[in-house]
C-alpha cells in the first residue's frame, strides 16, 4: 500500500506518526514497522539561511518526530537540547537572537549545509540525514529550489514591507496583520525528484492537519504539484486543522484571515476545494464539534465524517488516521 502525505511541520509530523502506528498494526512487517510505503512531501517554505547554515524547520520536525528525537512539548527541535552556542552568538549581536538554534539542532544544520555546499540537492541531503534517524518514511522536500515564504505587513501609514515567515511567526507571533504571503523563488521551482511520482502512484493521498495556507498551500503552489494531486487516481482525503472555530496549533487563524478565509472546518475545506470542482480534495475529516460542517459539506457532494480529531497521543492519532482512510474506503 502506498500512502503519500503532504505535510507542514508539527501537525503533519504528529499525524504521520499516528498513521505509521496504524499501518504497523494493519500491515506489519514483522519488525514493528509496516510493509506500507509512506512518502511525506514536506513544506520547505519556512526554510532560511541563518548564521551561515540552512535551517529547514518542517523537514526537521518530520525527521525528528518520526525519528523519536523531537522535543515533544515544543513539537520542533531536539529533545534534551541545550542552547549554549545560540546564547553565545547573541553576545556577538549577530543574527536573530529570538530564533533559537539548539546545540544538537545545529549539528543537523551544519551537516545539511556541508552537503549542500558539496553540490547535493536538498532531496539527496534530506535522504542522507534520514539515514541516521530512520523516520520510516521517504521524506521529500516539496522542491530542491530555495522557495521561502515571506509575509507582507504594513510599514507605517502607507508603506508595506516583506518579512521572512519565521520572523513574522516567531519574532512577532503573527500579531502583525499579514496582508498577503509571497513565496519568493516560486517561479523557478519544480517538484523535487520523486514528488510527482509519489502523488501519481499513491493508493491514497492525505492532507494532515497542517497549516492550510503556509504549509499545505505552499506545497500545492509549487508548479506541478497541485496538478499531480488533481490528476492522481488515488483518493485525496484531508483532516481539518481547525476544531470548533479555532486553529489547533500555531497561528493558522492569522494565516487564514490574511487570505480572507474564515477559521472553520467548513471554510478550510471549501478553500482547498472539492476535486470535482477545481479543488484538490475528495473527502474531509472534521472533529465531532464540527458535525454541522460535515453535514453542510456532505450536502455539497463531499465525503465527510466527524470524529474526535485532537491528536492527544499516538493511539488517538492512529484512530484519526483510521477514520481518514475509512472515509475513502481504505
Ligand atoms: N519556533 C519558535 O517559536 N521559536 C524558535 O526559536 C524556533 C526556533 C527553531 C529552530 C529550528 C527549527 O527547525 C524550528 C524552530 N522553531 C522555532 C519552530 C518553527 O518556527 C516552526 O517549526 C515552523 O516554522 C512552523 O511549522
Amino acid at each position: 500500500m502506498k500512502v503519500t502525505v503532504i505535510s507542514g511541520g508539527v501537525g503533519g509530523a504528529r499525524f504521520t506518526r499516528g498513521l505509521l502506528a496504524l499501518l504497523a498494526e494493519r500491515l506489519p512487517d514483522g519488525k514493528g514497522g509496516t510493509t506500507a510505503a509512506v512518502t511525506v512531501v514536506a513544506n520547505t517554505g519556512d526554510d532560511l539561511w541563518l548564521h551561515g547554515v540552512r535551517v529547514c524547520p518542517d523537514l526537521d520536525t518530520v525527521m525528528y518526530t518520526l525519528g523519536g528525537a523531537v522535543h515533544e512539548d515544543q513539537g520542533w527541535g531536539r529533545r534534551a537540547e541545550s542552547s549554549r552556542v545560540s546564547t553565545d552568538l547573541a553576545s556577538y549581536d549577530v543574527g536573530w537572537e529570538w530564533f533559537t538554534l539548539g546545540d544538537l539542532d545545529l549539528a543537523t544544520h551544519l551537516a545539511r549545509t556541508q552537503l549542500l555546499r558539496e553540490g547535493r540537492p536538498l532531496s539527496a541531503v534530506t535522504a542522507h540525514l534520514c539515514r541516521r534517524w530512520e523516520p520510516g518514511v521517504t521524506l521529500l522536500p516539496m522542491t530542491d529550489h530555495e522557495v521561502e515564504t515571506h509575509v507582507v505587513v504594513d510599514d507605517g501609514p502607507t508603506g508595506q514591507r516583506l518579512l521572512h515567515f519565521e520572523e513574522w511567526w516567531v519574532r512577532h507571533r503573527a500579531i502583525l496583520p499579514a496582508r498577503r504571503f509571497v513565496q519568493v523563488g516560486l517561479e523557478d521551482a519544480v517538484p523535487a525528484p520523486g514528488v510527482v511520482e509519489a502523488l501519481r502512484d499513491a493508493d491514497v493521498v492525505i492532507l494532515p492537519p497542517s497549516n492550510p495556507v503556509v504549509s499545505i498551500g505552499t506545497v500545492l503552489a509549487i508548479p506541478g504539484i497541485r496538478d499531480a494531486v488533481v490528476a492522481t487516481r488515488a483518493p485525496v482525503v484531508g483532516v481539518s486543522p481547525v476544531i470548533g472555530g479555532a486553529a489547533v496549533r500555531g497561528m493558522a487563524d492569522a494565516c487564514l484571515q490574511a487570505i480572507g478565509v474564515e477559521t472553520s472546518a467548513e471554510a478550510v475545506a471549501r478553500h482547498l476545494g472539492l476535486r470535482t470542482r477545481d479543488g484538490v480534495l475528495d473527502a474531509w475529516l472534521v472533529d465531532t464539534v464540527d458535525a454541522a460542517a460535515a453535514t453542510a459539506l456532505a450536502r455539497d457532494g463531499w465525503s465527510t465524517r466527524a470524529v474526535p480529531t485532537l491528536m492527544t497521543d499516538v493511539p488517538a492519532t492512529a484512530r484519526i488516521a483510521a477514520a481518514a482512510l475509512g472515509l475513502v474506503g481504505l
